[in-house]
């Protein structure tokens, strides 16, 4: 068995997230009522038994730090770590510059490591990977460098790198982020592209002498997508790994995936876990989804003389107390209380918030910390909303962290 080293890139700033992201880096905005987006990849390594993995991060850690410390420690006597790695400018005094940079100015982790294989994987994307099944494919095929990769639509093809491959898997073409017109479909299927899922596995020698050489060159951006992937795959060594292939305990099929890198995707990936038939379950007993829980009551619900609680296709948190409110399509995060005759619709509250009575919430996010009085109405005059508010292209109102409204 091959031994392997994980490098998880945690830094990312997600401006396009904002205001989710003005007091944390993107990989620790909570996620499906219970987690932070950080835990869909970590459960991915935890579940393939790898457990020997560094989480590079840079921006507003603090919150990402935390909850890794609070979720993720490994009390153990075997190799096995799941530490943090803040950005120390080893390499000069500048911040990471790109993805490469990243590995690159912690490359000291990995040269002193024996680690034949080292994967590189973002933490910002929805899914579950056996992480295992992919290291498989790398090794059957030699690869110096195994790409993940998934069928879009065409018309998405601007935010991933596109990918061109063979009938053996290798890699023949690769352009980051092309527009729409230019990008290559897949032969017989013009409407759909071959994306990179932005997670790689790496023959650990290889990775140390690519990733010298570009720190290297002037005029590279030292990214994986932009420079590292289009300098490799020429030599003939760069495989593709197709996810629709992976199983997850004996299962095709849960190869749900989503990026979700602006207020709209969140939203939708949210929505994706209330759906009649959710796109991913959290329910696979031989899939734990871990994460931190916090020492809260189980969520209660309280009829009113007036009203009784009508909760539908919703995940509810610990610690939240509901009373006679109508909740649909929701996810609430731990310690939301809302009050009578309130009606939540199609929203996502992130957790600590207090809703008044009378209320109605239709598409909105609510970041942490949020008290809203009563007989308040958001999302339903956007123009309003649009006024004290972030509202989405899509008509989503985000409600920014400790805000106060009506008060
Ligand atoms: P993007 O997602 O646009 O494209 P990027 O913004 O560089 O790539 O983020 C990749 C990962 O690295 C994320 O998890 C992010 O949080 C993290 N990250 C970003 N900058 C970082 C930094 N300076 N330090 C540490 N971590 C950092 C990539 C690929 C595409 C692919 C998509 C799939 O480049 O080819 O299609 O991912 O979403
Ligand atoms: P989250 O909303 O991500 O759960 P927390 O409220 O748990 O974040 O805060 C995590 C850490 O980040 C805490 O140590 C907190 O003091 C710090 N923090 C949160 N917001 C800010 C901020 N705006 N400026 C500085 N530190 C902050």
């Amino acid at each position: 068995m091959a031994k392997v080293l994980s490098m998880i890139l945690a830094g990312g700033e997600g401006s396009r997230l904002y205001p989710l992201t003005q007091s944390r880096t993107k990989p620790s905005v909570p996620f499906g009522g219970s987690y932070r987006l950080v835990d869909c990849v970590l459960n991915n390594f935890v579940n393939s038994s790898l457990l020997r993995i560094y989480v590079l991060t840079q921006f507003k850690s603090q919150s990402l730090n935390e909850h890794l410390n609070k979720a993720w420690a490994l009390n153990s006597i075997t190799d096995t770590f799941i530490d943090a790695i803040p950005a120390q400018m080893r390499t000069g005094k500048h911040w990471y510059s790109g993805t490469a940079d990243a590995i690159y100015q912690n490359l000291q982790f990995i040269a002193s490591d024996e680690a034949d294989l080292v994967c590189i994987f973002g933490s910002d994307h929805i899914y579950k990977m056996d992480i295992r099944q992919k290291i498989a494919y790398h090794q059957e095929k030699e690869a110096v460098l195994t790409v993940s990769a998934i069928r879009l639509p065409k018309e998405q093809a601007y935010h991933f790198g596109i990918i061109e491959v063979d009938a053996e898997g290798r890699m023949i073409g690769f352009e980051e982020k092309p527009s729409v017109a230019d990008a290559k479909t897949i032969p017989g299927d013009p409407d759909h592209v071959l994306a990179s899922m932005g997670n790689y596995v790496f023959d650990s020698q290889a990775l140390q002498a690519e990733l010298i050489r570009d720190a290297a060159d002037a005029n590279s951006s030292h990214d994986f997508g932009k420079d590292i992937i289009p300098q490799l795959y020429p030599q003939g060594k760069v495989f593709v790994y197709d996810f629709t292939t992976n199983t997850i305990d004996g299962e095709v099929g849960e190869t749900y995936w989503r990026d979700v890198g602006t207020i709209e995707s969140y939203w939708e990936a949210n929505m994706d876990l209330v759906k009649a038939e959710p796109a991913i379950s959290l329910y696979n007993r031989k899939w734990p989804m871990h994460t931190h829980y916090p020492a809260l009551p189980p969520a209660s619900f309280r009829d009113s003389e007036q009203f009784i609680c009508t909760i539908r296709q919703s995940l509810i948190s610990d610690g939240c107390h509901i009373s006679g409110a109508t909740i649909k399509k929701s996810v609430l995060g731990s310690n939301c209380f809302v009050g009578t005759n309130t009606n939540i619709y199609e929203s996502v509250l992130l957790g600590d918030t207090k809703v008044g009575s009378n209320c109605i919430l239709t598409k909105v996010i609510v970041d942490k910390d949020v008290k809203i009085a009563d007989n308040i109405q958001i999302g339903v005059n956007l123009e309003e909303d649009r006024k004290r508010f972030t509202v989405s292209d899509e008509g989503i109102v985000v409600i920014p962290k400790g805000a106060r409204i009506g008060f």
